[in-house]
């Protein structure tokens, strides 16, 4: 696959992480995305089944030059509930890469705590291990679209996770890519007619009601 001259990191939780993993998908910049566990965990190879301390987490790879890690922060604020209070599992956590995310992430959260009323719980942490989850976790809302896998050729697995294109789709059929952004970016992703009829009928049921979590 092409190499990505500019790519950088972040990493959040954000309670479940089948939302988060398409809300981030689809923003402009966002090169790819995966689910897995990370945090406060110690021993090795958390699976969902067994998660020990770890939460689900959402990690990124972005072009700094097409987003910047400001915007990503935003988004992240905007698409959970931080106060809340959640067990171990679905905790809201800003992971840092390096000092410059670590200085945003901090100022970010001073805001956010003038901003509101409630105490916030999000945490900020170093990024350490991350741990991809199962497969079936990956893109989840995507993979309810065998069809469009099938058409795309893009295989559960290894792929799905590395998949630009699959990054996108997860983001547009979960509701969280506007009509128009469709519109705007379908010839670069190298759809065919038949996959961009069945995706603009899709985001037109679940655009500005974008699928959550269930419980
Ligand atoms: N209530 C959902 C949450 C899934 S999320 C990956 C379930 O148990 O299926 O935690």
């Amino acid at each position: 696959y092409e190499p990505d001259h500019r790519c950088e990191r972040s990493t959040f939780a954000m309670s479940c992480f089948w939302a988060p993993e398409a809300v981030f998908g689809v923003q402009p910049g966002v090169l790819r995305t995966r689910v897995g566990y990370a945090g406060l965990g110690t021993m090795p190879n958390p699976t969902y089944q067994n998660i020990f301390d770890y939460t689900e987490t959402v990690d990124i790879e972005y072009d700094p030059l097409k987003t910047k890690f400001e915007k990503l922060l935003d988004i992240f604020w905007k698409h959970h509930d931080p106060t809340a209070t959640c067990s171990r599992q679905y905790m809201s956590i800003i992971f840092y890469h390096n000092p410059e995310q670590r200085t945003l992430a901090e100022a970010s959260l001073r805001t956010q705590v003038s901003l509101r009323s409630r105490p916030l719980k999000t945490q900020i942490y170093a990024a350490k291990e991350f741990y991809e989850a199962e497969d079936y976790h990956q893109k989840y809302f995507l993979q309810k679209y065998p069809w469009i896998l099938n058409m795309m050729d893009i295989k559960v697995g290894q792929p799905i996770k590395r998949s630009k294109l699959a990054a996108r789709l997860n983001g547009y059929v979960a509701g969280y890519g506007s009509p128009q952004d469709f519109e705007d970016e379908w010839r670069r992703l190298g759809l065919c007619c038949e996959v961009v009829e069945y995706i603009r009928s899709i985001i037109k049921k679940n655009y500005k009601k974008p699928i959550g979590c269930p419980p």
